[in-house]
């Protein structure tokens, strides 16, 4: 039994309720959801000019691999509606694997933690609402890593300060 730690992140359609359909569907394909952060309003990071994004953390509980959840996570993306036509582009659903348990990878097709997690307050922020405590190994090529989630969180903080600014908790995805 592992556990997961998930972004999820939306800025085409019907945010709200494509966030809430790929939890559930990932719930029954893939293992138990254990908490669900609040829903957060962030300014789009990276890509091409874009609407503001909502997004979210979960941790799921399951008995996959690591490799095995990536692929029922990219099928829930697929049956959301999700169209790869720009990298960092507008999305209807996009799920991405930040940590699962102490794994570490460096597999293009999986690379735990994900890379690029510590550098963005829209994962951070909601991921250390539901799971501050959770363990981050450290990342291929980089020596000084946080050890955890709120670490992670208070480390981006003090380098940009501003970052807070660009998400926004909006209550409950349910609310
Ligand atoms: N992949 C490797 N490691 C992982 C992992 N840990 N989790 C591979 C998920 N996927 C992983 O992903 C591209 C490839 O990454 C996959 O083939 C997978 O095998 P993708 O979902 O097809 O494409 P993408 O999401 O466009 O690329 P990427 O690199 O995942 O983008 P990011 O880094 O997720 O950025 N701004 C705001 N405010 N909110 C957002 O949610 N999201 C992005 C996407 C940009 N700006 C944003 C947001
Ligand atoms: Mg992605």
């Amino acid at each position: 039994m592992s556990i997961a730690l998930i972004s999820a992140g939306s800025n085409l359609g019907d945010s709200r309720a494509l966030l809430r359909r790929g939890i559930e569907e990932l719930q029954h394909c893939a293992g138990e959801v254990l908490a669900i952060s609040s829903l957060y309003r962030t300014k789009p990071v990276g890509g091409v000019e874009q609407p503001d994004f909502l997004n979210l953390a979960f941790t799921l509980r399951t008995e996959l691999t690591a490799l095995a959840l990536l692929e029922k996570m990219q099928a829930v993306e697929q049956s959301c509606g999700r169209r790869r036509l720009l990298r960092w582009g507008p999305r209807t659903l996009d799920l991405d694997l930040i940590a699962f348990d102490k794994l570490q990878s460096a597999d293009n097709k999986l690379t735990l933690p994900h890379p690029r997690a510590a550098l963005r307050a829209f994962v951070l922020v909601p991921a250390c609402e539901i799971a501050p405590d959770f363990a981050l190994p450290a990342p291929y090529g980089i020596m000084a890593a946080p050890a955890d989630i709120k670490a992670a969180l208070t480390a981006l903080i003090s380098r940009d300060p501003e970052c807070l600014n660009e998400v926004e908790n909006i209550g409950s995805l349910n609310g």
